[in-house]
C-alpha cells in the first residue's frame, strides 16, 4: 500500500532533509545557503502525524513576503507580455473552453496537452466577448487570465527558485515521497467575482502507480470566504481516488481527446459541502495537501478581493507516471527532481 509505504520511509529522508550541505548551523537554526530561496524550518513529527491525521497540512509563512512579491511581480510581467489569442484560433477556443463542463470533442486538446511542459494563459470565458475576440469593456488583461499553467517552474525566475527550494524538497521527503518530482505548476490569478474551483483530488489528474501526489498550495494573498479561500474536508485522503482524467485515443480519427473516467463502482453521495473546513490562509502560508484530498474553491463573492495562489504538484519518482495522465512532457524533457538519488547517496555516506 502506498500510503504504508511512505510512512515507513519517512525517518531515513528526514535524517537527509537536514543533513545536506545545503544547510549551515547558526543560533537562528539551519540557513539555506545555496539557493535564493529564504529558508523555513523543517517539519516536525508533530506536523508530519498532523498531515496524515487530516490529509492535510497548513504552515503559515511558509513562504517569505519577499518570495510572494517575486512571484506576483513575476505574473506581472507575463501578463503584460501575453496577448489574448486572434479570435476564432484554436487557441483563443481551447483557452476558453477548457472547463470541466465544456463539450471534449468539440475542443482541440492540443492546447491543454502543449501546457504541460510551458506556462500557458488561460481565460475566464466571461471576461471575453467570443464573437468579437476581445475582451470585455473594463476587463483588464489581469482579471481576464484565469490560471497560467502547468509549467512555470521549468523557467528561470521566482516560480524555478520556490519550486526547487531546499524548504519545498525537506517538506516532500518529511511526507513521505523518496525521490520528490515536481510535475506541475500554476498561478491561479482567481479576479473578483470569479468563478471556484470544482471538488476534486488531485491525484485524479496527476496519477502515478501507487498514488503519491502531493499538493502544494501557497497564498499569495490573504484568504477568507469572500474571496473564495481554500476549503479542505479533513480525512477524506483516506478515500479511494474516485476518477481520472485521462488521454484516450479518439475512435477512427487522429489525435486523443481528455476525459473523466470513474474508477470506483461507489455509489455514496458525495459529502455535503458544510463538512468542508475553510483554511483561511495569509499570504506566504502554504497547504500540503494528500493527493486523494478533497478540497475546493467557491466563487468569489467579492467584488473587490482577488485570490491568487501559487501551486505545485509533486510525485515520487520512484512510481510509475501513469501513461494515459493527460500531463505528458516531451519525450526529451524530464520531470524536476528536487532531491536525485546521487546527492542522498553522497549525503549519507
Ligand atoms: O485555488 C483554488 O481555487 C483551488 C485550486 C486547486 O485546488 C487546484 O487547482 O488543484
Amino acid at each position: 500500500m502506498a500510503r504504508k509505504s511512505r510512512g515507513k520511509r519517512r525517518s531515513t529522508h528526514w535524517t537527509w532533509a537536514v543533513a545536506v550541505p545545503f544547510f549551515c548551523t547558526g543560533t537562528a537554526g539551519p540557513v539555506l545557503v545555496a539557493s535564493s530561496s529564504i529558508e523555513h524550518p523543517p517539519l516536525t513529527e508533530a506536523n508530519v502525524t498532523e498531515f496524515w491525521r487530516q490529509g492535510y497540512l497548513w504552515i503559515r509563512g511558509f513562504a517569505s513576503q519577499d518570495e510572494v512579491s517575486r512571484m506576483r511581480a513575476g505574473i506581472d510581467d507575463m501578463i503584460e507580455a501575453w496577448e489574448l489569442p486572434a479570435r476564432g484560433s484554436s487557441a483563443f477556443n481551447a483557452s476558453l473552453a477548457l472547463r470541466r463542463n465544456s463539450s471534449d470533442k468539440e475542443v482541440d486538446h492540443s492546447f491543454l496537452l502543449d501546457s504541460a511542459s510551458k506556462a500557458t494563459f488561460f481565460v475566464e470565458p466571461g471576461a471575453v466577448d467570443a464573437d468579437a475576440g476581445i475582451l470585455r469593456p473594463n476587463i483588464s488583461k489581469r482579471q481576464a487570465v484565469r490560471k497560467v499553467a502547468h509549467a512555470l517552474h521549468l523557467t528561470p525566475g521566482p516560480f524555478h527558485d520556490f519550486s526547487t527550494s531546499a524548504k519545498v524538497a525537506s517538506a516532500a521527503l518529511a511526507l513521505g515521497l523518496r525521490r520528490p518530482a515536481v510535475v506541475q505548476s500554476l498561478y491561479r490569478l482567481a479576479s473578483p467575482m470569479a468563478a471556484g474551483v470544482d471538488r476534486h483530488q488531485d491525484s485524479t489528474m496527476l496519477y502515478t502507480e501507487p498514488p503519491t501526489c502531493l499538493g502544494f498550495w501557497l497564498a499569495l494573498e490573504d484568504t477568507d470566504e469572500t474571496n473564495g479561500c481554500l476549503r479542505v474536508r479533513e480525512g477524506s485522503h483516506n478515500e479511494p481516488i474516485r476518477e481520472r482524467l485521462v488521454r484516450r485515443p479518439i475512435a477512427g480519427g487522429a489525435g486523443v481527446e481528455i476525459v473523466f473516467e470513474k474508477v470506483t463502482n461507489e455509489t455514496q453521495a458525495p459529502a455535503p459541502f458544510d463538512v468542508f473546513r475553510a483554511l483561511k490562509a495569509s499570504r506566504g502560508d502554504l497547504v500540503v495537501m494528500h493527493g486523494s484530498l478533497e478540497h475546493v474553491s467557491f466563487a468569489l463573492t467579492s467584488a473587490t478581493k482577488s485570490r491568487e495562489s501559487f501551486q505545485l504538484h509533486l510525485v515520487d519518482a520512484e512510481a510509475e507516471w501513469s501513461p494515459d495522465n493527460w500531463l505528458q512532457y516531451p519525450p526529451d524533457t524530464p520531470f524536476t527532481e528536487l532531491a536525485p538519488p546521487e546527492r542522498t547517496a553522497s549525503a549519507e555516506l
